[in-house]
């Protein structure tokens, strides 16, 4: 079964509370939205109501803070956070919150993402960031645990999580199809 089998399954479709943004999806610049748009798209197999932005920590600074410190008065309850080379956005945003942050690594030209990766992770203790892995995997992950940590306090997202969770495992055949073979 594709990701696209799994989107238009009736029991994930997005319910009236959809519309009410409860994940706030930010990143450093436009480029990144091609990762970050999965974890968008997650959110929205599962019926997450989310909300998308550019906040760059050097770029527009003053936005970060702005975004950062209202984002749990304007009812959000997590944050994806996703940069890429010296990616600070995560930390930073983490900084001027108390809400869960969860990093995602953009894959970078010059480094593959690995600067991503350690900028994000190696947060020193106190201030929390729940780094993901780099690029697409960590994009749907953070969506994903975002779903989870929602799910905690939402008995019908919980549901849907699971039902996703087991389209998912019926997806995985058993066997290879011979077609799929390396040559
Ligand atoms: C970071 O610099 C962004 O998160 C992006 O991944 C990277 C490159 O940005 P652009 O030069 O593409 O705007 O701030």
């Amino acid at each position: 079964m594709s990701e696209t089998e799994f989107d238009s399954d009736p029991d994930l479709e997005a319910d009236a509370q959809a519309a009410v943004p409860l994940v706030g999806i930010i990143m450093g610049s436009q480029s990144d939205w091609a990762t970050l748009s999965h974890a968008a798209t997650q959110l929205e197999t599962l019926g997450i109501g989310f909300e998308s932005r550019i906040v760059s920590a050097h770029r527009t600074p003053d936005r970060l803070v702005e975004y950062a410190t209202g984002a749990a008065g304007r009812g959000l309850q997590v944050i994806i956070a996703g940069a890429g080379g010296a990616a600070h956005l995560p930390g930073m945003c983490s900084a001027w919150t108390l809400l869960p942050v969860l990093g995602v690594p953009v894959e970078s030209h010059a480094l593959n993402g690995v600067d991503s990766l350690l900028s994000i992770v190696q947060m020193p203790a106190g201030v929390p960031v729940g780094t993901l892995a780099i690029g697409r995997a960590g994009a749907v992950n953070a969506a994903l645990l975002a779903a989870a940590i929602l799910a905690l306090s939402d008995e019908a997202l919980k549901a849907r999580l699971e039902a996703w969770r087991a389209l998912q495992t019926a997806a995985v055949p058993e066997e290879p199809a011979a077609d799929s073979a390396v040559p």
